[in-house]
């Protein structure tokens, strides 16, 4: 059967995503046809619709983020438009909000969870002309109600899945894109519980469905290693797994042979207080070039009463230094700006953090995930933001009461400055907006645009000129 699976990344920059691989090689392996789509803008939405036209499929499913989901809703319609396929639509935002299947009244189902095996179901039943509205992890419209279908168990064994079936040109595209970075995963789940991150959404959601935290088994990730490497073009790899150390015994097997096998350096993601001396030790030897550590938040009792992370400060000195010893020296600091409950000053001590560790400063603006404790937070306290799109993860979109929208897109504008620029001082005098703007009526005409301009401009100079924290 013909299938064509979307996976958007407007307003992203190239990417790939080895979930939407998996499935692509798993429906390949059953003998369908499937025909992989990226969609970049919401300007080729047009080139999308004449190629689905073009590939005539039966089953179209797309990918989505929530971020994503979004800018589907624009998508969708005009897809359905030009086809008369079964459109579905998979991955983690249907997973943690399947109501969302109301928001487009054009979609015929949601595919939630793990989605090879019920995508499969979907394509094989629709091949056989039989009903598929009873297929587990299904949510299907028929006719006026919805059929709310069970999770089936998670995959035990991640080692029965072929590997990803990566576009090619697309996937290489991305790789090229990011100075020759693969980004590859060989594990799902995670076992810690961040209120702010959707691993704890996902793990309720699949309570008593088996274990949520599973790995390919380390020669199966060493032979997909070796395949990729057989397929694209790259110079260095990315170990995206959120939790590499969880499994030490994994963590030490799959790297002494990697060492053995590979010469391509790497990156991959570090909680601090996973690490031990010889684990260090063992990833410098393998390859690591760079780790990028979940800091998170400068702020000690903060990082612990908001964000569920009880290490100390000492404890992620400790991993820095444990990293340097072993000569891991691009050592990235995760961290995160515009929490809910953090102000102005709690955000400068993520800076003073940051500073002192003297490592490379990696900042997002919190998101609020949908089914995550923290988005539920947010909304009970109506902080959740108005605005539907935006640039995922660098615009601030919510105005805290206690650090305003405004506050938070300087503080993120001018971060990776301030901690990298260490001299300049963080206690400045700032002016609330309002002042500024009276002080502009003893400004001569010309100067007011001018002044304007560069507040706007230099994101620093916003930073000092314009904003106070607020008492
Ligand atoms: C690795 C990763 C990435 C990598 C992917 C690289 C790669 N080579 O695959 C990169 C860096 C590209 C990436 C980008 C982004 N990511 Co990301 N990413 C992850 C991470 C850590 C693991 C995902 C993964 O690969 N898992 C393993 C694969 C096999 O599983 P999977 O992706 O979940 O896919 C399965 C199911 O979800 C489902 N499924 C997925 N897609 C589809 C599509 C269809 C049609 C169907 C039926 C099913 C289906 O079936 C898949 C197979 O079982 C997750 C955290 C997590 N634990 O999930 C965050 C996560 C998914 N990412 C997140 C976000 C926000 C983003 C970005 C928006 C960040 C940004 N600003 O750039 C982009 C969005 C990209 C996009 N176009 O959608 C959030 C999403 C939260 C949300 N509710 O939206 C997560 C959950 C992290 C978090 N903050 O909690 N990401």
């Amino acid at each position: 059967m013909k299938i064509v699976l979307v996976y958007p990344t407007i307003g992203l920059g190239p990417s790939y995503s080895c979930g939407v691989g998996s499935i692509a090689a798993v429906l390949r392996e059953a003998g369908h046809q499937v025909t992989y789509r990226n969609l970049a803008s919401l300007e080729d939405v047009a080139g999308l619709c004449q190629a689905i036209e073009t590939d005539a499929p039966q089953l179209i499913a797309f990918a989505a983020t929530s971020c994503q989901f979004e800018q589907l809703k624009r998508v969708i319609p005009q897809v359905r438009a030009v086809s008369k396929a079964v459109v579905v639509c998979g991955g983690i935002h249907p997973t943690v909000q399947p109501d969302c299947l109301d928001e487009i009244p054009e979609l015929d189902a949601i595919v939630r969870g793990e989605g090879e095996f019920p995508l499969l179901d979907l394509a094989q039943a629709m091949q056989d002309g039989r009903d598929y509205s009873h297929i587990p992890n299904l949510w299907v419209r028929t006719g006026g109600a919805v059929v709310r279908n069970e999770l089936r168990p998670l995959i035990a064994d991640l080692d029965v899945l072929p590997f990803p079936d990566l576009d090619l040109a697309e996937t290489q595209r991305a790789i090229d894109d990011q100075a020759g970075m693969h980004r590859m995963i060989f594990s799902r789940g995670c076992s810690f519980r961040c209120p702010y991150c959707s691993n704890h959404a996902l793990s309720d959601i699949y309570r008593g469905k088996g274990v949520y935290h599973r790995l390919r088994s380390p020669e199966k990730a060493l032979e997909e290693i070796q395949r990729d490497a057989d397929r694209f073009k790259f110079r260095f790899l990315f170990f995206d797994d959120d939790t590499i150390t969880l499994n030490r015994e994994w963590f030490g097997e799959f790297f002494t042979r990697y060492r053995e096998r590979f010469k391509f350096p790497f990156y991959c993601n570090l909680r601090p207080g996973t690490l031990s001396r010889p684990m260090a030790e063992l990833l410098k030897a393998a390859g690591a070039k760079g780790v990028a550590l979940g800091i998170e938040h400068g702020d000690e009792q903060f990082r612990k009463s908001v964000l569920g992370r009880g290490h100390t400060n000492q404890e992620i000195r400790r991993t820095v230094e444990l990293c340097r010893n072993a000569g891991i020296d691009e050592i990235y600091g995760q961290v995160m700006i515009g929490l809910p409950f953090e102000t102005m000053e709690l955000h400068l001590q993520t800076v003073r953090l940051c500073r002192s560790l003297e490592i490379i400063p990696f900042r997002y603006v919190y998101q609020p995930y949908p089914g995550t404790s923290l988005a539920r937070t947010c909304e009970e306290n109506h902080w959740l933001p108005d605005k539907s799109t935006y640039v995922e993860r660098r615009e601030a979109v919510i105005d805290f009461p206690q650090f305003s929208r405004e506050q938070i897109q300087v503080c993120f504008d001018v971060f990776s400055v301030l901690v990298r620029v260490k001299f300049l001082p963080l206690r400045v005098p700032f002016v609330p907006t309002e002042q500024l703007w009276k002080g502009y009526r003893f400004c001569t005409g010309w100067m007011v645009p001018r002044i304007r301009e560069l507040c706007h401009a230099v994101p620093l100079l916003r930073r000092w000129v314009i904003y106070r924290p607020q008492a």
